[in-house]
């Protein structure tokens, strides 16, 4: 059945609630295009993308080089599956491996699923390198963290909201509080059985916590010094979304990760999805070397679209307008803007306690009811105002543009914020 052209939101909205599961409140507005920081509604009106889809779109929607390069590839082959060879495969595996500075690239579709994979290539590694007895490998985590939806991964996850009723859970998980070295240490030192830390470099939809300046880096060297895999989660604030091409790249600001930047942490295991494909596809890779990524073997991993045609073309495209179009040093420059400008409402107003982030990963923090109900009202209004943004935990409201945003652009973004705001300023 053909949807009417003109149909208003409420039709589309009463389709997903009938026919959908209810696993989402969106926010009630109906999208039928976007195209660079810009998204439209059936009706026609324009909104600035303050979520770039949880930062899968850093590129911009409907990038026309991402787009190209997926309607090419798609007219070509689509899937093979890894039962054959391709022409695309190992050409992207070359680029990605290069681009981030890693020795090979297992390639999956899911953030969640490049997460368990990390998580599986960490125990096995611990079984088969590391001399860990069978089934008592250990990997740390931390509280808050997101990592993903599936079973084992909802396993290690605090939020009751995600969590509750999905068990029976899997084991060999230990809980630390984030950006707490010394707990790190403690758990480290607990057991013999320690064969990962996985870690979200900022803690994105606890709130975007950005850790002290030295934590990851410190936390690698405690990781490295009881022989564990230090794993990090970039899904979220890789590709450029923090100002720097990966968040544990630190102060640098350049596209290419590699070891001469003084402030690099790289980590034993990377994960990275959403940006890889600019949003067009989906797409996610574990990096990692060949002492560690070399404990899989044929038939002990994969999955049927895990790095077909299509994600090769279209991620290679994602990840060379990343470099081309600078955006890392876009998103470092509009982000300290960003939070100056915000700082200065702050100072004049109440309404909200503080903005913290880095590059244009940012979160406010409402002073007001813990209940979240504010944040969303303000969000409702955001929306009235031709902003699109939404609440993560309970009164914090995140805010993720596209990296490819103007400094005019966002100038005129915070002065619908502030606008907005203000409106709900006692
Ligand atoms: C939802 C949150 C963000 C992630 C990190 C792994 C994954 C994600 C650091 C899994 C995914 C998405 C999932 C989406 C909303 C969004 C989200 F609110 F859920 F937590 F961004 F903060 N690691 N995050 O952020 O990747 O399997 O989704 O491809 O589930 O509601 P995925």
């Amino acid at each position: 059945m053909i949807a009417s052209k003109n149909a208003d939101s409420k039709h589309f909205i009463e389709l997903e609630n009938h026919y959908g599961a209810h696993n989402y409140h969106p926010l009630p507005v109906v999208l039928n295009r976007g195209e660079g920081v810009y998204v439209w509604d059936v009706d026609g009106k324009k909104y600035y993308d303050f979520l770039s889809a949880y930062s899968a779109v850093n590129q911009g929607h409907c990038h026309p080089k991402i787009v190209y390069a997926l309607m090419d590839q798609a007219q070509k082959l689509t899937l093979t599956s890894r039962a054959f060879y391709n022409d695309k495969l190992g050409e992207f595996e070359k680029f990605v491996t290069q681009y981030f500075g890693f020795e090979k690239v297992l390639p999956m579709n899911t953030g969640a699923e490049a997460v368990e994979t990390a998580i599986k290539i960490c125990r096995k590694w611990a079984y088969e390198k590391k001399g860990i007895a069978e089934n008592d490998a250990q990997i740390i985590v931390c509280e808050n963290n997101f990592h993903g939806r599936t079973t084992t991964v909802i396993s290690f996850s605090n939020d009751e909201n995600a969590r509750k009723n999905f068990g029976p859970y899997t084991p060999g998980f230990i809980k630390i509080p984030y950006d707490d070295t010394v707990a790190l240490e403690k758990a480290l030192n607990s057991s013999a059985n320690i064969a990962g830390f996985l870690v979200e470099p900022i803690q994105g939809e606890a709130g975007v916590y950005t850790p002290d300046v030295g934590y990851i880096r410190k936390a690698k060297e405690l990781c490295q010094q009881k022989n564990v895999l230090f794993i990090a989660d970039e899904i979220q604030t890789g590709i450029a979304r923090t100002g720097s091409l990966l968040a544990v790249c630190g102060n640098c600001s350049c596209e290419q990760a590699c070891e001469k930047q003084a402030t690099y942490t790289r980590p034993d295991i990377l994960i990275l999805g959403k940006a890889l494909s600019g949003g067009a596809y989906p797409v996610s890779v574990v990096l990692c070397d060949d002492e560690i990524m070399n404990v899989i073997n044929p038939g002990q991993h994969g999955s049927t679209f895990g790095g077909n045609p299509i994600a090769a073309a279209v991620s290679v495209a994602a990840l060379q307008v990343v470099f081309d179009e600078k955006l890392a040093q876009n998103a470092r420059r509009l982000g300290q803007l960003f939070r100056k400008k915000m700082n200065g409402y702050i100072q004049e107003n109440k309404l909200v306690k503080l903005v913290r982030g880095k590059g244009l990963l940012n979160a406010i923090v409402i002073n007001d009811r813990e209940d979240g109900s504010m944040a969303w009202d303000i969000c409702l209004a955001l929306m009235h105002n031709g902003l699109l943004a939404k609440p993560t935990h309970g009164n914090i409201i995140r805010f993720a543009p596209p990296l490819v945003m103007t400094e005019a652009q966002l100038l005129d973004c915070v002065d619908i914020i502030c606008r907005t705001l203000r409106q709900f300023e006692k």
